[in-house]
């Protein structure tokens, strides 16, 4: 099948230099599923990409904090979908990252379920900050993720990062471009990023500034909507938590059971052998 030429909403022609300052940050919460996050009246931001690629590490060098977001040499450190609200006005998301080569598949179709839900469904998410790892080659992984966020038109621009790493090559970036342009009309926004080094985070910020200005919320019916929605959602998971529950009831009586028959039985047995003897 031919893959559609796509052209992604934000191209590489921002200029806005114009620094936002990052007042005030709050941890809001974990979440698993898009419903659980907080109400979608304010424009969102979400940082995605492989496993230890800098999601975190950026997010706390956009905000000017050490640990805001847990940074960590472990590949898989960060979980589930964590939002930080910025200066009481935009969330900031960090989210845990693809193509670690030692989850299970089980692990991995759960990632994706649960991700790409998040993004599918999350009606204030303004664009998808994709990390790429500046120090390696173009992967596969990556290509397709774009491609996948592409074919949903879910607006992304690219962040390449650790470019203050000794193994940092601008040929693979070009390498990336050539590569993503096989399938996409023009190279989206792309941002260069270092984060010890606090690279990227004039250009990143004012893009964000800008589209949070042009930001119109959601209609009360909309709002209303996913509250419903909402509501329908926790219906549901506090049915399978009562069904799981209860299931786990009856296995418990089932073994309790089991067992006293067994127990029963070897008294039997015992009985037998003494009344031989
Ligand atoms: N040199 C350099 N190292 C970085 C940079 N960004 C992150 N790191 C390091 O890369 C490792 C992973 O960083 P994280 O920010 O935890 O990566 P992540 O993408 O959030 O990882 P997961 O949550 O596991 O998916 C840490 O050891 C960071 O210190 C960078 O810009 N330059
Ligand atoms: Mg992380």
């Amino acid at each position: 099948m031919a893959v559609l030429a796509k052209k992604s909403r934000y191209l590489n022609t921002y200029k806005n230099k114009f620094l936002m300052i990052v007042k005030t940050t709050k941890f809001v919460g974990s979440f698993v599923t898009p419903l659980q996050c907080p109400k979608p009246n304010m424009p969102e931001f979400a940082f995605i990409g492989r496993s230890n690629v800098g999601k975190s590490s950026l997010i706390n060098m956009l905000t000017g904090h050490k640990a805001l977001a847990k940074v960590s040499n472990t590949p898989g450190k960060t979980q589930t979908i964590n939002h930080f609200l910025i200066n009481d006005d935009w969330y900031l998301v960090d989210l845990p990252g693809y193509g670690y080569a030692r989850v299970s598949k089980v692990q991995r179709a759960k990632w994706e379920k649960f991700i790409r839900n998040y993004l599918h469904k999350r009606a204030n998410l303004q664009c998808v900050f994709l990390l790429i790892d500046s120090r390696i080659p173009p992967q596969d992984v990556d290509i397709e993720f774009a491609n996948w966020l592409g074919g949903w038109q879910i607006p992304f621009v690219i962040v390449f990062t650790k470019i203050d790493n000794k193994k940092y090559k601008p040929a693979n970036i070009e390498v990336f471009r050539q590569k993503m342009l096989e399938t996409w009309e023009e190279m989206p926004q792309t941002f260069l990023s270092s984060s010890p080094k606090r690279l990227g985070k004039t250009e990143i910020l004012a893009f964000i500034d800008d589209i949070n200005q042009k930001f119109k919320p959601l209609e009360e019916e909309e709002m209303v909507e996913i509250a419903a929605d909402k509501k329908v959602e926790e219906e549901k998971e506090r049915e399978r938590i009562e069904k799981a529950r209860a299931a786990r009831a009856v296995e418990k009586e089932a073994a309790y059971l089991a067992k006293k028959e067994k127990a029963k039985l070897k008294e039997k047995a015992k009985e037998r052998k003494k009344k031989r003897k």
